[in-house]
């Protein structure tokens, strides 16, 4: 798959060139897991799968959609937007309301896109789809819109269309990763900052549980609230506790009687994450990789014992690394129930972890998951020239 298929498949459904092409990566976070609805820190990265458009305007009042892995199409009338049975298609709608509600005027536009970020995997394919889209239109109408805008436009689409109320990560590292950097966002002030991070020297390998869960969504707003709940608590003590983000471990054991055991589970594990972040941050810039998995595999621990996000196969996964020789830290990514896990391994050391791991699964799954080795890339970008002949991402 690369930009030039989706370039070819629109000329062959609208009949003309499609005047702009773009790419969307998605992520990998390295860690920093449900801290960013609660206004902390996330650690992620864009990589080398993406999902490529081919987008113009047509002229007309119709928003003409085209999915071309699903081989599926889907109209709908641009001054009638509304969310469609067509689940696909809602991440891009979401995307032309949200513009709307910001007072740009949409006229009709035709879209192709299509991509080998896979889908269920943790690596946001669904922000990738919102972020290109949103990159595009802004492109095509020449809207000016910044790039945190854009971010958080995506975002909103996610709450609106597909009913997901996630936190801006996953937007934000799609439209602002940086070729070979990790990005440190606060997510509250929104002040980031880029890491050098060379996959060359210690590899970024996804081991997928294939697990796709399907209560992940009403989990994950559930988890949401449930860290409110532990705010409004916090707060009647500590009033400037606005987030989880702002609450330190000591305000938090001073109450806990006054918590639901769950709900002080799913705070603790915030607030330790965010310190994590912090901390694994540190250990990057000493280049302590060994440090920095540490950090990984308590995350892990957390999110598998107090936030209860994990499942069978991501513990499995998981376990299987710790140890390895060459594995400097492993653990479950993204919003959980399923996915895959992100594994720091020392290049020498692939092959044998991969084979290693996959037989551990295997003899307590019955089949090998489907493994995958990144790097870093840039953010959202338009497709020029060479990019399209040369087939980039191919
Ligand atoms: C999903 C969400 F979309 C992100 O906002 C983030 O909360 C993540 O889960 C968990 O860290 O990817």
């Amino acid at each position: 798959m690369s930009a030039q298929t989706v370039a070819t498949a629109f000329q062959r459904h609208f009949g003309y060139a499609a005047p702009l092409l773009v790419r969307a990566p998605g992520r990998v976070n390295l860690i920093g897991e449900h801290t960013d609805y609660n206004l902390g820190y996330v650690l992620p990265a864009a990589i080398d799968k993406e999902i490529y458009f081919a987008v113009g305007l047509n002229g007309g009042h119709e928003i003409r959609l085209v999915s071309h892995d699903l081989n599926d199409c889907c109209t709908v009338a641009v001054d009638q937007l509304h969310r469609t049975d067509t689940q696909w298609a809602n991440y891009l709608l979401g995307v032309a309301a949200q513009l709307q509600q910001r007072g740009i005027v949409l006229t009709g536009f035709d879209c192709v896109f299509g991509g080998n970020v896979p889908v269920g995997a943790g690596l946001s394919s669904s922000a990738a789809v919102e972020c290109g889209l949103a990159f595009a239109l802004d492109q095509l109408l020449a809207t000016h819109i910044d790039k945190m805008t854009l971010a958080h436009v995506a975002q909103k689409a996610e709450h609106e269309y597909a009913g997901v109320m996630c936190g801006l990560m996953d937007q934000f590292a799609s439209l602002f990763g940086r070729d070979g950097h990790v990005v440190r966002l606060d997510c509250r002030s929104l002040d980031y900052e880029y890491f050098p991070f060379d996959t060359q020297a210690c590899r970024i390998v996804l081991c997928n549980s294939g697990v796709k869960h399907s209560l992940a969504d009403s989990e994950y707003n559930k988890r949401r609230q449930e860290c409110e709940q532990g705010v409004r608590i916090l707060q009647q003590h500590y009033p400037e506790v606005q987030s989880l983000r702002d609450a330190t471990l000591a305000q938090l054991q001073a109450h806990q009687a006054e918590f639901d055991e769950v709900v002080y589970r799913r705070c603790r594990y915030i607030v330790e994450e965010n310190t994590r972040v912090l901390q694994a941050c540190e250990a990057l810039q000493r280049q302590d990789l060994v440090g920095f998995g540490q950090f990984m595999h308590a995350s892990h621990a957390g999110l598998r014992d107090d936030y209860q996000v994990s499942c069978p196969e991501l513990d499995a996964l998981e376990e299987a690394a710790r140890g390895l020789p060459g594995v400097y830290g492993a653990r479950m990514m993204g919003g959980g129930f399923g996915g895959c896990t992100i594994n720091l391994v020392a290049p020498e050391q692939v092959e044998a972890f991969l084979e290693q791991v996959s037989a551990a699964f295997e003899a307590r799954f019955g089949r090998r998951p489907d493994t995958y080795q990144t790097s870093i890339v840039g953010g959202v970008s338009q497709v020029v020239g060479e990019q399209v002949t040369a087939g980039i991402g191919q």
